[in-house]
């Protein structure tokens, strides 16, 4: 894709985001821009009212004869799946499809450090940029945490940073996007609806990789055998992260996180305040690429600055947030963990008895799993929203209280629990049965909470 001789562009996919970012920056360009969504207008209101005059949007069927009218560049949206009949169409026509990463990426300036993984790489894309502002760099966070590499490109410098968090629908439409450092957090199933092989999955996680060159670094997960077995595609220089790989560049002893090349520990992880073993993981990769940046642009790596850094980075709202205390009780926000996956996960985090509050919309997720997790660090299960009747069979055993609102939860919450325990909302399933999106879900779990400590919910 040669972008001096293109003139007229097909967006893919008119989502709240992507679509309207690299419309409106495409139109101001000065491009011929034509978006087709396969919802009707009356579902893209919003979409609509967002876009800038003289963007042209077809809504509705995407049918392939769309392409007669003629177009340079297709941009796909990551919502949208390449087995479309459009997209198809467009790739038999010689029509070049690329993400919009890869279309910002032709505009960006400055370094790139690009991370992708099946679990926290959101949190880890924050802590990276976190740390390189603490470290007074110019830096810019982006990509699928929900801000389009396009909404910011044009202000990126040649001594700017950008930290982009890149999915694998993302990562599948890339052409030359080559990242000047990247990470691969971890590889499990996900997504498993859109791939038709896990190979098939972990072949678009690795494209993050695919047009380094040698002086580029490549920072993986060195105790997952998938990746490794993957290495020897990357010709950039690769950095392991490990808990038990004793050969890693970075590792996990148990107590401290000790870096091989200074031989010694660099930070302690009962200082920082995102939780669990997982974010020590997520710490160690962030530590490799932000070391693998400071180098790049000559600067020492000051490790201690880096370790005060992470210490100050307080997590993302909605994961494992910690809301606050009352009656010595810690109440923790887990609104994001949709998934059975994520309730493990903030259980295995968890170093006091919990009230685990559970429940929502399912999604067919194997639940029933959670009943070992359960058994070892719950001293109580509450169950909420239309899941109740299904959880109270399958965690039976566990003699689960339900119960109907949030401010009943908190008050049976505090009545079966004592100082010196963790009252944890996390649901393992989507909101929709009480909520718009988890997002309001973790914000109603935060103000019952503020009403607690007021004491306006009774529960003595
Ligand atoms: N559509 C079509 N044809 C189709 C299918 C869909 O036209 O056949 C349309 C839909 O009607 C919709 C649009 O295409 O209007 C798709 O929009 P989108 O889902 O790409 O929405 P955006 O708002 O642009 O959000 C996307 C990412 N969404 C997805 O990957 C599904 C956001 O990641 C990302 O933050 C944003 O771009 C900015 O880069 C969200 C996500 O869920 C958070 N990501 C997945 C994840 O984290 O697991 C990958």
């Amino acid at each position: 894709m040669d972008l001096s001789k293109i003139q007229k562009i097909l967006i893919i996919g008119l989502g709240p985001r992507t679509g309207v970012a690299a419309s409106n920056f495409l139109a101001r360009k000065g491009y011929a821009v034509v978006v087709s969504d396969s919802k009707d207008r009356a579902a893209l209101t919003d979409a609509l009212a967002a876009l800038d005059r003289g963007v042209r949007v077809i809504a509705g069927a995407q049918r392939p004869e769309l392409l007669d009218e003629g177009f340079d560049l297709a941009v796909l949206s990551p919502g949208v799946p390449r087995a479309i009949p459009l997209v198809a169409a467009a790739v038999e026509r010689g029509v070049p499809v690329v993400s919009e990463i890869e279309l910002a990426y032709r505009f960006a300036k400055g370094l790139i450090v690009a991370i992708t993984g099946t679990d926290g790489k959101t949190t880890t894309t924050s802590l990276v940029g976190h740390i390189l502002a603490a470290l007074g760099i110019d830096t810019f966070v982006g990509g699928n945490i929900g801000v389009p590499f396009v909404s910011f490109v044009d202000r990126t410098r040649d001594s700017s940073v950008t930290v982009l968090e890149l999915s694998s629908f993302q990562l599948e439409t890339i052409d030359r996007f080559r990242p000047d450092v990247a990470a691969i957090l971890n590889i499990a199933p996900d997504h498993l609806d859109r791939y038709a092989t896990m190979d098939e999955y972990v072949d678009a996680k690795m494209r993050i990789a695919m047009n380094q060159r040698p002086d580029d670094v490549f920072v993986h997960f060195a105790d997952d055998a998938l990746i490794r077995s993957r290495l020897g595609a990357v010709v950039a220089r690769t950095c392991g992260f490990a808990v038990r790989d004793t050969d890693a560049a970075i590792r996990f002893d148990g107590s401290m996180v000790r870096l091989a090349v200074v031989d010694a520990p660099v930070l302690d992880p009962t200082r920082m305040r995102i939780i669990g073993v997982h974010n020590v993981q997520n710490a160690m990769a962030a530590i490799l690429m932000v070391r693998a940046v400071l180098a790049r642009m000559g600067r020492p790596a000051d490790d201690g600055a880096i370790a005060e850094a992470i210490y100050s980075f307080k997590g993302l709202p909605h994961r494992m947030e910690i809301v606050g205390e009352f009656e010595g009780r810690t109440f923790i926000n887990d609104s994001k963990a949709t998934t059975v996956n994520a309730v493990e996960m903030a259980l295995a985090s968890l170093t006091r008895p919990a009230v685990l509050i559970l429940g929502g919309r399912t999604k067919g997720d194997d639940y029933a799993r959670l009943n070992g997790p359960i058994a070892q660090r719950v001293k109580r299960l509450l169950l909420i929203g239309e899941s109740t009747p299904e959880f109270a069979r399958l965690f039976a055993a566990h003699d689960p209280v339900p119960v109907a609102t949030l401010e009943e939860a908190l008050a049976q919450a505090m009545r079966h629990s004592a100082p010196g325990d963790a009252v944890l909302y996390s649901p393992a399933t989507a909101s929709f049965d009480m909520f718009r999106n988890y997002e309001e879900r973790g914000d109603r779990f935060r103000e019952t909470f503020q009403r607690l400590v007021r004491g306006e919910i009774a529960w003595t």
